[in-house]
């Protein structure tokens, strides 16, 4: 068996140390200081656990993680939470061989790892270790680059295996990995595989077996299709193609030298690197055929994302007199390679481009488009073309992973959250604030579980608590989501006027959030405006706001697209998509209600009621479940291995609100059950039946162990982080000692007769 990944952390089990049990009924404030069993004073860099720490600055703590980074130890625990390091290099950490190690460890015997959060939720989903069984959410955040998507393909690792990591299922869902980033990531200035969706995966257990997943997506970054900044890409599927078609299949495509495609220009790299797309659309190719692609949908989903490449290459020219737009002769190659690729008319295609048709009074009205005008509609028809196969393979994906349940036995969930990090670029637009905003919401869910809750519990208890204060950002949730005045708000507001422009939605917002603290009007003659987010200052261009927000979809785009040849493409416009992220198609757009029709409908919810919406369902699906916390964070912003910015990292501790997140989790007390709960959980330990559910059960049960540390409220218990595993402990060895007796009982038995 392989060594341990790194030098073994004090151990927090075991032995019954601290500082001698607390009185019934008195809490000490904060700064008490209060070690686990066990964990000697020492300096920050040599403590895997920093909620064991007695001195606390923010001088020693940056010390601490950086002298652990530079050792290769890349996990540091505060308390039940992880911090993890991107080391930015692959480390001799995930093999198979450590999984195994830390499969089913004793809490503490091992150092801090992505593998042991894995473990502890799959536990504690079970119900074992002495907890409730209930469904899990492991909440992964960090800034763009600091390791969120690579958690969460070891997280999903390390709980495969831990349900023996062979079934069909279990594969599948590791596997789907490829095909997600292929489509829904990009190199971006802050990470080069960055995800441009956030996704939450909720595993399906019943028992101890995974019986099914789903895969929700949140706001696929689809202007990323037509456009993207200096140094960043488009998709990555896009260079995949490129390196992986064959000569003949890019002729079937119509494809010719990427660095024609505007989409793309420039961008296509060294031949080392078009040697691992080649591999990559090998990967992706596989994953296609095990998540069950027909082979003609294949043809057809490239076949759809040539024609959006091509599409792209055609431009317009300002017409000489007051007729239709002109186009060059390469640009008329274009647009008859996209026709040929998405299967419709050349002609009906260009009209999309060109013009408006809309009824009036049972009379068909053509509005000609302008130049700009005729690109926009260009880029939307791209952008929704390649949003519907995205939402398409997420809703394939989903059929493939639905479970197969046994209807007697109830389902838990282990949900795992990985969304685009907080993002702060030269130029910020709508999507950016979509983003932030989801950020904002997970820093809020933080403060929530961490401070929130548990120092309201102290006050209903009427409990003394010194009170940690933290970095409260309800104010800029407030300012970004109000109904009717938030800035969400205001922005549909505006979308539903169609005089109203990015101008106009501007001075709105510099007239109703003047004076607001999280709020600043742009400088000078700039169109945007500055919101000071939890993590910083970001500047936004108020550019493409109205027309982001609105989404539209002409009402001929649809019409030609159903009517393509390509199968695939005529149903992704026919088809719907329910609440329930699967794809049905052919049903009728008029039995199926305007929020849900994302699909059908013309006027449909905005981009940002939409994202909104979806948001508070995530929220409402967490707050119902366990929370468990991985707070990523990135060492330096070159990407490089062995490099801590100094800089970089404290800013990162201070909004992420660590000093004081390592201050509650060593004063505080993270797990307080009610007297019944605990009674009942732990009335075993009396060995005695009918234990009443009362505070003098608890009392009891506590004096039967050498459980020291915890104090008595008026209606519930109080204990550290690290108590209920030392109950468990004494609950595992009652469990045992009762199967010897039960052997010795049946071999007495045997003799007898
Ligand atoms: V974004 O918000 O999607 O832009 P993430 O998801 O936080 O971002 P990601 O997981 O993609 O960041 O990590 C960025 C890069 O850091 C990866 O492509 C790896 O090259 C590198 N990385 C991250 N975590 C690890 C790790 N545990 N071991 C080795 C890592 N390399
Ligand atoms: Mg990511």
């Amino acid at each position: 068996m392989a060594a341990p990944p790194h030098r073994a952390a004090p151990g927090r089990s075991g032995g019954s140390g601290g500082e001698g049990r607390a009185e019934p009924g008195r809490l000490r404030g904060a700064g008490s200081g209060m070690m686990p069993p066990g964990e000697p004073q020492q300096p920050a860099g040599s403590v895997g656990n920093l909620a064991a720490l007695a001195e606390l600055d923010e001088a020693s703590l940056l010390q601490g993680l950086r002298e652990r980074f530079l050792r290769q130890q890349v996990y540091t625990d505060v308390g039940d939470i992880l911090i993890a390091l991107n080391p930015f290099q692959p480390l001799q950490l995930y093999g198979r061989e450590v999984s195994e190690q830390y499969r089913c460890h004793d809490e503490g015997s091992l150092p801090p790892h992505i593998f042991a959060v894995a473990d502890r939720a799959y536990h504690a989903m079970l119900g074992r270790r002495g907890a409730r069984p209930q469904s899990q959410c492991i909440v992964i955040s960090g800034e763009s680059g600091a390791g969120k998507t690579e958690s969460t393909k070891l997280l999903l690792q390390h709980i495969m295996n831990l349900c023996k990591g062979n079934s069909q299922l279990e594969q599948q869902i590791l596997q789907v990995n490829p095909l997600l980033e292929a489509f829904g990531n990009a190199q971006t200035v802050m990470n080069d595989n960055s995800s441009r969706f956030g996704k939450y995966i909720q595993l399906r257990f019943q028992n101890n077996t995974v019986r099914g997943a789903k895969l929700s997506e949140y706001l696929l970054e689809k202007s990323r299709v037509v456009q993207h900044d200096t140094g960043e890409r488009n998709f990555h599927i896009f260079y995949y193609m490129f390196a992986g078609l064959s000569s003949e299949e890019k002729e079937m495509y119509g494809l010719l030298d990427p660095s024609l495609y505007r989409y793309i220009s420039g961008q296509f790299g060294t031949e080392d690197v078009a040697q691992r797309w080649k591999q990559k659309y090998q990967e992706v190719c596989n994953a296609l055929d095990m998540v069950g692609f027909q082979e003609q949908e294949q043809v057809d989903m490239q076949a759809i994302l040539a024609g959006v490449l091509s599409l792209g290459n055609v431009t317009f020219e300002p017409p000489e007199s007051n007729g239709s737009l002109k186009m060059s002769e390469a640009s008329r190659g274009w647009l008859k390679a996209a026709a040929g690729q998405f299967g419709v008319q050349e002609d009906e295609l260009l009209k999309c481009l060109i013009c408006t048709m809309s009824v009036t009074r049972g009379e068909q009205i053509q509005r000609f488009h302008t130049q700009q005008q005729a690109e926009d509609a260009r880029d939307s028809i791209a952008k929704v073309a390649y949003g519907r196969v995205f939402g398409w393979i997420v809703s394939k994906i989903n059929e493939l992973l639905a479970e197969n349940v046994d209807p007697e036995v109830e389902l838990r969930e282990i949900g795992i959250l990985d969304i685009f990090g907080f993002e702060n670029f030269a130029v910020n637009r709508f999507e950016q604030l979509c983003i932030n905003l989801a950020n904002e919401q997970l820093q809020h869910f933080f403060n929530h579980h961490i401070f929130q809750l548990e120092q309201a519990a102290y006050r209903a208890e009427e409990l003394s608590w010194e009170t940690i204060t933290f970095n409260n950002n309800e104010p800029i949730l407030n300012l970004l989501l109000a109904k009717p005045l938030g800035l969400l708000s205001l922005l549909d507001e505006q979308s539903a006027f169609p005089q109203a422009t990015d101008k106009t939605f501007v001075d709105k917002l510099n007239s109703s959030f003047k004076g607001n603290l999280h709020f600043q009007p742009a400088r000078g003659r700039v169109l945007g405006f500055s919101i000071i987010h939890y993590a910083g200052k970001v500047q936004y261009t108020a550019d493409g706001f109205l027309e982001k927000n609105r989404d539209t979809l002409p009402a001929n785009v649809r019409g030609l697209f159903i009517n393509s040849i390509t199968p695939l493409l005529s149903m992704l416009f026919t088809a719907t998509i329910s609440r329930t992220g699967t794809l049905m198609p052919h049903v009728k757009a008029k039995i199926v209600p305007e929020a849900d029709n994302k699909f059908n409908s013309t006027r449909k919810q905005s981009a940002g009621a939409q994202f909104r919406h979806s948001l508070m369902v995530l929220m409402e699906r967490m707050y119902s479940a366990n929370p468990h916390f991985v707070r990523c964070i990135k060492p330096n912003s070159q990407k490089e291995p062995g490099v801590v910015d100094n800089q970089m990292l404290l800013q990162q501790l201070r909004y992420n609100g660590l000093l004081e997140t390592i201050r509650i989790r060593r004063d505080g007390f993270s797990w307080r059950p009610s007297f019944e709960e605990f009674a009942e959980r732990y009335g075993i330990l009396l060995v005695k039946p009918d234990v009443s559910l009362n505070k003098e059960s608890c009392l009891k049960i506590l004096q039967s162990t050498d459980v020291t540390g915890w104090i008595c409220g008026k209606s519930r218990l109080f204990f550290k982080y690290w108590h209920q595993e030392q109950l468990a402990k004494y609950v595992e060895r009652l469990e045992r000692a009762a199967v010897v007796i039960q052997k010795v009982f049946r071999g007495f038995r045997c003799r007898k007769s």
